[in-house]
Protein backbone atom coordinates (compact mmCIF):
# COMPACT_ATOMS: atom_id res chain seq x y z
CA UNK A 1 0.00 0.00 0.00
CA UNK A 2 1.17 3.26 -0.87
CA UNK A 3 2.56 5.71 1.76
CA UNK A 4 1.60 9.36 3.21
CA UNK A 5 3.70 11.73 4.81
CA UNK A 6 2.65 14.71 6.32
CA UNK A 7 5.32 17.77 6.11
CA UNK A 8 4.48 21.28 7.64
CA UNK A 9 6.43 24.25 5.83
CA UNK A 10 6.91 22.43 2.62
CA UNK A 11 6.66 26.28 0.81
CA UNK A 12 10.54 26.06 1.70
CA UNK A 13 13.49 24.64 2.87
CA UNK A 14 13.91 21.00 4.49
CA UNK A 15 10.37 20.92 4.32
CA UNK A 16 10.48 21.30 -0.05
CA UNK A 17 13.55 18.97 -0.15
CA UNK A 18 11.88 16.45 1.69
CA UNK A 19 8.67 17.00 -0.23
CA UNK A 20 10.70 16.77 -3.55
CA UNK A 21 12.37 13.14 -1.86
CA UNK A 22 9.66 11.22 -0.81
CA UNK A 23 7.80 11.99 -4.20
CA UNK A 24 10.86 10.70 -5.88
CA UNK A 25 10.37 7.53 -3.63
CA UNK A 26 6.77 7.25 -4.21
CA UNK A 27 5.15 8.08 -1.43
CA UNK A 28 1.62 10.55 -1.53
CA UNK A 29 2.66 13.45 0.31
CA UNK A 30 -0.03 16.09 2.15
CA UNK A 31 1.82 19.49 2.15
CA UNK A 32 1.33 22.25 3.90
CA UNK A 33 2.51 25.98 4.64
CA UNK A 34 1.26 29.21 4.81
CA UNK A 35 1.89 30.39 1.34
CA UNK A 36 -0.54 29.05 -0.97
CA UNK A 37 0.97 29.72 -3.90
CA UNK A 38 3.92 27.60 -3.20
CA UNK A 39 1.80 25.08 -2.27
CA UNK A 40 0.23 24.92 -5.62
CA UNK A 41 3.37 25.20 -7.52
CA UNK A 42 4.32 21.79 -5.11
CA UNK A 43 1.45 19.88 -6.09
CA UNK A 44 1.37 21.14 -9.86
CA UNK A 45 5.33 19.37 -9.88
CA UNK A 46 4.85 16.64 -8.18
CA UNK A 47 1.55 15.15 -9.03
CA UNK A 48 -1.79 16.76 -8.31
CA UNK A 49 -2.33 12.69 -7.58
CA UNK A 50 -0.09 11.95 -5.51
CA UNK A 51 -0.61 15.57 -3.21
CA UNK A 52 -3.13 17.38 -1.51
CA UNK A 53 -2.14 20.29 -0.11
CA UNK A 54 -3.32 22.37 2.73
CA UNK A 55 -2.79 25.98 3.83
CA UNK A 56 -2.77 27.06 7.24
CA UNK A 57 -0.76 28.34 10.13
CA UNK A 58 0.56 25.94 12.90
CA UNK A 59 0.02 28.41 15.24
CA UNK A 60 -3.63 28.50 14.89
CA UNK A 61 -4.76 25.15 17.25
CA UNK A 62 -8.66 25.53 15.51
CA UNK A 63 -6.76 25.72 12.03
CA UNK A 64 -4.49 22.82 12.36
CA UNK A 65 -7.69 20.47 13.85
CA UNK A 66 -10.04 21.51 10.97
CA UNK A 67 -6.42 20.88 8.51
CA UNK A 68 -6.42 17.26 9.69
CA UNK A 69 -10.42 17.27 9.80
CA UNK A 70 -10.71 17.85 6.54
CA UNK A 71 -7.82 15.40 5.27
CA UNK A 72 -9.75 13.45 1.77
CA UNK A 73 -9.73 10.31 1.54
CA UNK A 74 -7.21 8.82 0.28
CA UNK A 75 -4.94 11.02 2.45
CA UNK A 76 -6.84 10.42 5.80
CA UNK A 77 -3.97 8.00 6.67
CA UNK A 78 -0.89 10.18 7.84
CA UNK A 79 1.96 6.96 8.27
CA UNK A 80 4.76 9.98 8.59
CA UNK A 81 4.42 13.06 10.42
CA UNK A 82 7.54 15.37 10.08
CA UNK A 83 6.80 18.17 12.41
CA UNK A 84 9.27 20.70 10.23
CA UNK A 85 7.72 24.54 10.73
CA UNK A 86 9.98 26.44 12.30
CA UNK A 87 12.12 29.56 12.70
CA UNK A 88 14.33 31.87 14.54
CA UNK A 89 13.72 35.20 14.69
CA UNK A 90 16.51 37.84 15.16
CA UNK A 91 20.17 36.85 17.28
CA UNK A 92 19.70 39.37 20.17
CA UNK A 93 21.07 38.99 23.67
CA UNK A 94 18.20 38.13 26.16
CA UNK A 95 18.26 41.60 27.70
CA UNK A 96 17.60 42.90 24.66
CA UNK A 97 15.44 40.44 22.60
CA UNK A 98 12.00 41.53 21.27
CA UNK A 99 9.50 39.79 23.28
CA UNK A 100 7.46 39.74 20.64
CA UNK A 101 9.73 37.56 18.17
CA UNK A 102 10.27 35.48 21.17
CA UNK A 103 6.46 34.73 21.71
CA UNK A 104 6.42 33.77 17.93
CA UNK A 105 9.36 31.21 18.15
CA UNK A 106 7.18 29.54 21.00
CA UNK A 107 4.40 29.77 19.30
CA UNK A 108 5.42 28.04 16.35
CA UNK A 109 8.38 25.75 16.96
CA UNK A 110 7.11 24.81 20.20
CA UNK A 111 3.21 25.12 20.09
CA UNK A 112 2.27 24.42 16.64
CA UNK A 113 4.55 21.05 16.58
CA UNK A 114 2.47 20.04 19.73
CA UNK A 115 -0.96 20.92 18.04
CA UNK A 116 0.51 18.69 14.95
CA UNK A 117 1.68 15.67 17.17
CA UNK A 118 -1.54 16.02 19.36
CA UNK A 119 -3.94 15.74 16.57
CA UNK A 120 -2.05 12.74 14.97
CA UNK A 121 -0.48 10.76 17.60
CA UNK A 122 -3.56 8.96 18.70
CA UNK A 123 -4.54 7.30 15.42
CA UNK A 124 -1.03 6.13 14.66
CA UNK A 125 -1.20 4.44 18.13
CA UNK A 126 -4.70 3.28 17.54
CA UNK A 127 -3.39 1.89 13.97
CA UNK A 128 -0.35 0.47 16.00
CA UNK A 129 1.64 2.19 13.30
CA UNK A 130 3.29 5.26 12.41
CA UNK A 131 6.79 7.64 12.59
CA UNK A 132 6.88 11.27 14.37
CA UNK A 133 9.78 12.68 12.85
CA UNK A 134 10.49 16.42 14.57
CA UNK A 135 13.00 18.97 12.79
CA UNK A 136 15.32 20.06 15.76
CA UNK A 137 18.50 21.59 15.76
CA UNK A 138 22.04 21.44 17.06
CA UNK A 139 21.12 24.90 18.66
CA UNK A 140 18.94 22.48 20.78
CA UNK A 141 22.10 21.16 22.26
CA UNK A 142 24.73 24.12 21.97
CA UNK A 143 24.23 27.75 22.76
CA UNK A 144 25.74 30.35 21.12
CA UNK A 145 25.10 33.91 21.85
CA UNK A 146 21.77 35.17 20.84
CA UNK A 147 20.68 32.03 20.03
CA UNK A 148 18.49 31.89 23.45
CA UNK A 149 14.93 31.27 22.65
CA UNK A 150 15.25 29.41 19.28
CA UNK A 151 17.81 26.97 21.38
CA UNK A 152 15.29 26.66 24.03
CA UNK A 153 13.12 25.81 21.24
CA UNK A 154 14.46 23.06 19.97
CA UNK A 155 15.98 21.41 23.43
CA UNK A 156 12.08 21.94 24.06
CA UNK A 157 11.81 19.43 20.72
CA UNK A 158 14.45 17.35 21.72
CA UNK A 159 13.20 16.70 25.51
CA UNK A 160 9.22 16.36 23.81
CA UNK A 161 10.74 13.51 21.36
CA UNK A 162 12.07 11.58 23.67
CA UNK A 163 9.22 12.07 26.03
CA UNK A 164 6.83 10.82 23.26
CA UNK A 165 9.40 7.66 22.47
CA UNK A 166 8.50 6.81 26.00
CA UNK A 167 4.72 7.47 25.79
CA UNK A 168 4.51 4.91 22.85
CA UNK A 169 6.62 2.62 23.82
CA UNK A 170 5.13 -1.05 23.33
CA UNK A 171 3.35 0.27 20.09
CA UNK A 172 5.05 0.30 16.88
CA UNK A 173 4.94 3.80 16.56
CA UNK A 174 8.35 5.35 16.19
CA UNK A 175 9.94 8.85 17.14
CA UNK A 176 13.16 10.76 15.89
CA UNK A 177 14.61 13.88 16.53
CA UNK A 178 16.23 15.18 13.64
CA UNK A 179 18.84 18.01 14.44
CA UNK A 180 20.45 20.04 11.75
CA UNK A 181 23.75 22.17 12.11
CA UNK A 182 24.02 25.20 9.11
CA UNK A 183 21.78 24.40 6.24
CA UNK A 184 21.20 26.86 3.31
CA UNK A 185 17.49 27.57 3.03
CA UNK A 186 15.18 30.69 3.70
CA UNK A 187 16.02 30.55 7.24
CA UNK A 188 18.89 33.14 7.78
CA UNK A 189 16.26 35.47 5.80
CA UNK A 190 13.85 35.10 7.98
CA UNK A 191 15.63 35.48 11.23
CA UNK A 192 16.82 38.52 9.84
CA UNK A 193 13.76 39.65 8.69
CA UNK A 194 14.50 39.89 5.16
CA UNK A 195 17.91 41.51 4.81
CA UNK A 196 19.33 39.28 2.11
CA UNK A 197 22.82 40.92 2.76
CA UNK A 198 22.76 39.90 6.31
CA UNK A 199 21.12 36.60 5.20
CA UNK A 200 23.46 35.92 2.23
CA UNK A 201 26.52 36.60 4.49
CA UNK A 202 25.75 33.81 7.10
CA UNK A 203 26.89 31.17 3.84
CA UNK A 204 29.77 33.11 2.17
CA UNK A 205 33.18 31.31 2.10
CA UNK A 206 31.84 28.08 3.25
CA UNK A 207 29.70 25.22 2.32
CA UNK A 208 26.56 24.91 4.19
CA UNK A 209 24.50 21.68 4.80
CA UNK A 210 21.76 21.53 1.86
CA UNK A 211 17.91 21.39 2.21
CA UNK A 212 18.74 17.65 0.42
CA UNK A 213 21.09 16.78 2.87
CA UNK A 214 18.57 17.13 5.33
CA UNK A 215 15.88 15.59 3.46
CA UNK A 216 17.77 12.17 2.67
CA UNK A 217 18.45 11.88 6.80
CA UNK A 218 14.79 12.10 7.37
CA UNK A 219 14.24 9.34 4.33
CA UNK A 220 16.54 7.30 5.80
CA UNK A 221 15.46 6.98 9.44
CA UNK A 222 12.09 6.70 8.03
CA UNK A 223 13.34 3.48 5.53
CA UNK A 224 14.56 1.46 8.33
CA UNK A 225 13.00 -1.70 9.30
CA UNK A 226 9.90 -1.47 11.36
CA UNK A 227 11.79 -2.91 14.72
CA UNK A 228 14.73 0.23 14.43
CA UNK A 229 13.76 3.79 15.78
CA UNK A 230 16.69 6.32 14.75
CA UNK A 231 16.21 8.27 18.33
CA UNK A 232 17.95 11.12 16.74
CA UNK A 233 20.40 12.44 13.84
CA UNK A 234 22.25 15.48 14.65
CA UNK A 235 24.42 16.61 11.46
CA UNK A 236 26.71 19.60 10.45
CA UNK A 237 28.53 20.64 7.54
CA UNK A 238 32.27 19.44 7.67
CA UNK A 239 33.06 23.54 8.17
CA UNK A 240 31.25 23.63 11.40
CA UNK A 241 31.93 22.66 15.19
CA UNK A 242 30.97 23.33 18.48
CA UNK A 243 32.71 26.41 20.24
CA UNK A 244 34.56 26.00 23.04
CA UNK A 245 33.28 27.93 26.56
CA UNK A 246 33.00 31.77 25.97
CA UNK A 247 35.02 33.53 29.30
CA UNK A 248 35.16 37.22 29.62
CA UNK A 249 38.35 39.02 31.58
CA UNK A 250 38.44 42.19 32.51
P1 LIG B 1 12.79 27.95 5.75
O1 LIG B 1 12.57 29.34 6.24
O2 LIG B 1 13.42 27.75 4.43
O3 LIG B 1 11.43 27.14 5.80
C1 LIG B 1 10.58 27.22 6.93
C2 LIG B 1 9.22 26.61 6.61
O4 LIG B 1 8.41 26.70 7.79
C3 LIG B 1 8.50 27.33 5.50
O5 LIG B 1 7.92 26.38 4.65
C4 LIG B 1 7.42 28.11 6.23
O6 LIG B 1 6.26 28.18 5.41
C5 LIG B 1 7.14 27.23 7.43
N1 LIG B 1 6.56 27.98 8.54
C6 LIG B 1 7.16 28.94 9.30
N2 LIG B 1 6.29 29.44 10.19
C7 LIG B 1 5.10 28.80 9.97
C8 LIG B 1 3.82 28.88 10.55
N3 LIG B 1 3.56 29.74 11.55
N4 LIG B 1 2.84 28.07 10.08
C9 LIG B 1 3.10 27.22 9.07
N5 LIG B 1 4.29 27.08 8.47
C10 LIG B 1 5.28 27.87 8.92
O7 LIG B 1 13.68 27.25 6.90
P2 LIG B 1 14.30 25.78 7.04
O8 LIG B 1 13.84 24.89 5.98
O9 LIG B 1 15.75 25.95 7.25
O10 LIG B 1 13.67 25.38 8.44
C11 LIG B 1 12.88 24.23 8.64
C12 LIG B 1 13.07 23.77 10.07
O11 LIG B 1 14.44 23.42 10.26
C13 LIG B 1 12.77 24.82 11.13
O12 LIG B 1 12.11 24.19 12.21
C14 LIG B 1 14.15 25.31 11.55
O13 LIG B 1 14.17 25.80 12.87
C15 LIG B 1 14.95 24.04 11.42
N6 LIG B 1 16.40 24.16 11.27
C16 LIG B 1 16.96 24.93 10.29
C17 LIG B 1 18.34 24.98 10.16
C18 LIG B 1 19.02 25.81 9.12
O14 LIG B 1 20.22 26.13 9.30
N7 LIG B 1 18.39 26.15 8.01
C19 LIG B 1 19.20 24.18 11.03
C20 LIG B 1 18.50 23.43 12.03
C21 LIG B 1 17.16 23.40 12.12
P3 LIG B 1 5.34 29.46 5.21
O15 LIG B 1 6.19 30.69 5.41
O16 LIG B 1 4.80 29.32 3.81
O17 LIG B 1 4.28 29.31 6.24
C1 LIG C 1 19.95 26.54 13.18
C2 LIG C 1 21.25 25.85 13.20
O1 LIG C 1 23.75 26.16 13.29
O2 LIG C 1 22.42 27.97 12.38
O3 LIG C 1 18.95 25.70 13.67
O4 LIG C 1 22.34 27.53 14.75
S1 LIG C 1 22.51 26.93 13.42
Amino acid sequence: MEKTILITGATAGFGRACAEFFADKGWKLVLTGRRTERLEELADRLGRERTHIVCFDVRDRRAVEQAIDGLPDGFARIDVLVNNAGLALGMSKAHEADLDDWETMVDTNIKGLLYMTRKLLPSMVLRNAGHIVNVGSVAGDHAYPGVNIYGASKAFVSLFSDGLKADVLGTAVRVTNIEPGLAETEFSKVRFKGDESKADAVYQGLQPLAARDIAEAIYWAVDRPAHVNINRIELMPICQSCGPFLLHRD
